[in-house]
Parts: structure tokens; sequence; C-alpha cells
């Protein structure tokens, strides 16, 4: 199947197309650029980013999201990221158990993207796959990153509406990077509010919103992914942002966000460690060796 025929099938029940088309873009075969410049526009697809530290139920939130959306006749894809990361061992397993019961139905699309061995930070083509799984037409494309520092940033720029899921024992580790969520956040979730202390938790969680975040509209919904309580609020919460975000100015800054993260990672390709390296130590031998003049040598 070349770009053309990817593109010409593209529908969000062309299973193959779309798994083709990411194999495509993945491993940069013949044909991936001409597919990302032709993709159709298409305003109505909702890019949801789910973070949040590991564990803290996404992936049982997304199951509980499809239910939601399936209920509703709606159809949507799943990208797991970051499966592989030494923080994550086993999750890829974990994730396929907690959606196994979406991977044949007709409105669902699940697929898990593999990093290339970068410590945290999204998958070098997860901004790329995003956009071609939404231009097949989803009513919703969820793309679900464990929160590790950088990858947060990166999701809110990938992202229409960014839920950060937190559990209500998550206290010290909220208050350490409360602004930095602050700041991607336009849901909170607090997950697992079966277990106590998830009053409380939201309760604290509202004021340094208010503290921090005055005149942001941040919804902060109690969920309980295994007991589905919360969800259709949760739902909700995520649709009412979508309709504020669009403005043009958030979209501007997001793909600003979008351009930069591409263009650094097109621009650092060619660029090796190892060889990078090698060339320090030949450069070392000379006697009026200067570090600032080699690294602007090799821009
Ligand atoms: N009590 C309780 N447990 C939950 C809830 N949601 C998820 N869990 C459990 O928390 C564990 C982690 O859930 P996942 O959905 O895999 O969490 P995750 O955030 O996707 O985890 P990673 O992808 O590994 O970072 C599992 O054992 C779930 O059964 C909840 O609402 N209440
Ligand atoms: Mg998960």
């Amino acid at each position: 199947m070349n770009w053309q025929d990817i593109l010409a099938g593209l529908a969000p029940n062309n299973t193959r197309a779309i798994a083709r088309g990411i194999s495509l873009i993945e491993n940069e075969q013949e044909g991936y650029a001409l597919l990302l410049e032709a993709l159709p526009s298409n305003d109505k697809t909702l890019v949801l980013g789910i973070t949040g530290p590991p564990g803290a139920g996404k992936s049982s939130l997304t199951d509980a999201l499809i239910a939601e959306l399936v209920k509703q006749q709606q159809s949507v894809a799943v990208l797991c990221v970051d499966p592989s990361s030494p923080f994550h061992r086993g999750a890829l397993l974990g994730d396929r158990i907690r959606m196994s019961q979406w991977y044949n139905h007709p409105n669902v699309y699940i697929r898990s993207l593999a990093t290339r061995g970068a410590l945290g930070g999204l998958h070098p083509k997860t901004i790329e796959i995003a956009d071609f799984v939404k231009a097949a037409g989803f009513d919703c494309v969820i793309i679900e990153t464990v929160g590790v520092g950088q990858t947060e940033l990166e999701i809110a720029g990938l992202a229409d509406v960014t839920t950060v899921v937190l559990v209500p024992e998550a206290g010290d580790d909220v208050q350490a990077m409360k602004s930095g969520l602050m700041e991607i956040a336009q849901v909170f979730a607090v997950n697992k509010s079966d277990r106590p202390g998830a009053d409380l938790f939201a309760n604290h969680l509202r004021a340094s919103v208010n503290e921090l975040a005055a005149g942001k509209d941040i919804a902060i919904v109690k969920t309980s992914a295994i007991n589905r309580e919360g969800i259709a609020a949760l739902w909700t919460a995520i649709r009412e942002r979508q309709q504020n975000h669009t403005a043009q100015q958030h979209k501007s800054a997001l793909l600003a966000e979008k351009a930069w993260q591409i263009i650094g990672q097109r621009r650092m390709k060619n660029l090796d460690i190892d060889r990078l390296r090698k060339e320090i130590e030949v450069a070392m031998q000379d006697p009026g060796f200067n570090f600032y003049k080699l690294v602007a040598s090799l821009q």
C-alpha cells in the first residue's frame, strides 16, 4: 500500500490503512513526508491528552472514556505512548489487558508507540502519528503518556485538551510539580476517589488552582475508573474545555509548540552522540582546542 492508497482509504474503520500509515511514518518510509503534507485538515476531532504519574489510572480512565464514547456511538483512537521506558516496564501488557475488550470494536482503534531509548519525552514521531490518526476523522483521539517532566509540556502542545490524572495519595508529588501542572492541565481527574482522602485532596487542589491559576478555567473532577464513577462528568468537563480552547490565540500557541518540536527533531536527526565524541577526541589533540569553536563548527 503506497501513501496515496493510505490517504485514499483513510477512515476510522479502515484499520489496515491506519496501521500501514503509522508504520510508514514511524519508519520514515518512502512517501511519508508527502503523506503528512497531503493530510486533509479536520476541525472536528478532539485530541485529548491524558497524562499523570505512573500508576495513577490513566489507562483505566481511558478504558472508561472509551466505554462512554462508544455508548454515544462515537469513534475513538487511542495512542499509548512511552510504554517501554524504564519507569514503565510491563505497562504495555497492562494497557493491553485494561483495554482488551475494545481491540476488535469497529469504532475503536488502539495502538501503543514504543520509545526508542529516549528517557521520558514523547516518542519522536508522536506528533506526526497523532496528526495522521486525527486526519482519519475519529471523533476523539486520546494520547496517553506517563508524566515525567518534559513530557507533560510536550503533550500540551499536541492536544486540544489535556487531562492530568492524580490520586489522593499524591500530596507531596503534586506540591513539587504544582505550578507546572497548572500550565498544562485544563482538567484534573482526581482518580481512585474510592480511596480515603479524595475529598480533602480535591479541596487542596482547588485551593492551589485558585491561588496559582486564578482566572484560568480548570475543572477538577473526582473519578473512580474501576467503579466507573465520575466518567460522564469527566467527559463533559473535557468537551466544555475543548470549546473554550479552540480560540485562535490558543491554537497558534499550540501550533508554535508543535512546529518547535518537529523542527527540533528534524535538525537533531543527523546528530549522533558517538560521532560527536569521536570528533571531540580528534579535536582535543589540537593544542588550540576550544570547545565552543568546535560546537559552532558542528551546527
Ligand atoms: N482503587 C482504584 N484503583 C484504580 C483505579 N483506577 C485504576 N486503578 C488501579 O491502579 C493501577 C494502575 O492503573 P493503570 O490504569 O494501569 O494506571 P496508569 O496510570 O495507566 O499506569 P501507567 O501507564 O503504568 O503509568 C491498576 O492496578 C488499576 O486497577 C480507581 O479508580 N480506583
Ligand atoms: Mg497506562
